[in-house]
């Protein structure tokens, strides 16, 4: 990108970062309202919202592909490519009849195109390079212009080198508002894409030939602790929409403390008849899943992969299994040539992630972060339902407040033989 486009890109994204700022006070307070019968404006956690400005009628943005450092969870930093400095890229929310002119500039050393996934268009706006236009050469600006007809959730990505690309970080979601919403409105609306990455430790590149061995997850490229967690307050209907453009992986994504209803997919709206409750919905590949809840019980509800090498992160694949291992006999013997040696995993592998171990530069421990009562065994792809009775009050960094008597705990003695449990033996 050179200084001119940088500049240009500022005055676009100056102009709407008071509305991101006033956005980002509305996770918590209610939300501003962007589309008719009052809905409101999404949140893309740890992300933003492409900035649009209307000429003539039409809706016009721009994205930047390019190069650019991002940090997946601290202490792990890459060279990613992705749109306007970010991955995914920024949100492009609009309403249902809405006219775009979107232009996309290639900063990349190699061609790319733009595709709109699950938008319907007129086919030379579809974006697959060879098949429906020419790739955009490195130095180029194209022009996509099409309406949305449809209203739903959709995702962007390159259609030139798609290994390649879409390994390094390059999607992004699309959020239509329909013109006439049916059923009961949400009072907030977030916005997910779920990806994975192959980091060799140490390394700062993303392995786009990796097939199987992912080793970072992430929810809007963020490794937990690093996910932003969803504040949200109690007795309010919520929209949680998920994208996944992970090169190979589904991702079941699991809910604490609710049960749920699939309304949307990228291809519509699921029709009432076919709803059903769930906890886990299956995110596939190359799909977006949209559900609606009404939260139920205040505290920090889990959200996370329920694949259990989902919610680890870099530093935790490839080991011997080393559960049931004699520790005492190997220390004493490997000690002997190399110092200080002590054998990990024997007694399985929790907490782990709280030691303290020498880990090669830029990288991160397998297991996740602090919480209110111990760290917490996952990373990855994990985050935190913020349910509160006072949203307002939360900022995202303070832990629930657990009435008293309400968090399990040590059996006390007096309980345990009151009723009748002796924990020597079943009774
Ligand atoms: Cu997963």
């Amino acid at each position: 990108m050179n200084r001119r486009e940088l500049m240009q890109l500022g005055v676009l994204t100056g102009g709407a970062l008071a509305a991101r700022d006033a956005l980002a006070k509305a996770v918590a307070t209610p939300g501003v309202v962007v589309a008719p019968g009052g809905q409101k404006a999404v949140v893309t956690p740890n992300g933003s919202t492409l900035p649009m400005k209307l000429v003539g009628g039409v809706k016009v943005g721009h994205l930047i592909a390019h190069e650019f450092d991002h940090e997946l969870a601290p202490g792990l930093k890459i060279k990613a490519w992705g749109y306007n400095g970010s991955t995914p890229g920024p949100t492009i929310e609009v309403t249902q009849g809405d006219r775009v002119r979107l232009y996309v500039t290639n900063r990349l050393p190699e061609a790319t195109t733009v595709h709109w996934h699950g938008v319907i268009l007129p086919n030379g706006m579809d974006g697959v390079s060879g098949l429906t236009q020419k790739p955009i050469e490195p130095g180029e600006t194209f022009l996509y212009e099409f309406t949305f007809k449809d209203a739903g959730t959709f995702m962007y990505h390159p259609h030139f080198d798609e290994m390649t690309q879409m390994a390094l970080g390059m999607n992004g979601m699309i959020v239509v508002h329909p013109k006439a919403p049916r059923g009961p409105r949400v009072a907030r609306d977030f916005v997910l894409m779920a990806h994975e990455w192959l980091i060799h430790p140490g390394a700062a590149r993303p392995d786009p030939n990796a097939m199987s061995d992912f080793n970072v997850l992430t929810f809007n490229s963020k490794a937990f602790p690093a996910t932003a967690p969803l504040v949200m307050g109690l007795g309010e209907r919520v929209r949680i929409r998920i994208g996944n453009l992970s090169p190979m992986d589904h991702h079941p994504i699991h809910l604490h403390g609710l049960s749920a209803e699939l309304t949307w997919t990228d291809g519509g709206e699921v029709p009432q008849s076919a709803r059903h409750p769930e906890t886990t919905f299956l995110v596939p590949v190359g799909s977006v899943r949209v559900f609606e809840f009404v939260t139920r019980e205040p505290g920090d509800w889990a959200m996370h992969c329920h694949m259990t090498h989902h919610v680890m992160n870099q530093m935790g694949h490839g080991f011997p299994v080393m559960i049931g291992a004699d520790a005492q006999k190997i220390d004493r013997r490997v000690q002997a040539l190399v110092p200080g040696y002590m054998t990990m995993g024997h007694d399985g592998m929790g907490a782990m992630g709280s030691m303290r171990m020498r880990m090669p530069a830029n990288s991160i421990p397998m297991m996740g972060g602090k919480g209110p009562f111990a760290s917490i065994d996952m990373g990855g792809m994990f985050t935190v339902l913020k349910v509160r009775a006072r949203p307002e009050e939360e900022d995202g960094s303070g832990w629930y407040q657990h009435p008293k008597g309400t968090v399990a705990d040590l059996a006390p003695a007096e309980r345990l033989a009151a009723d009748g449990i002796d924990p020597e033996n079943l009774s």
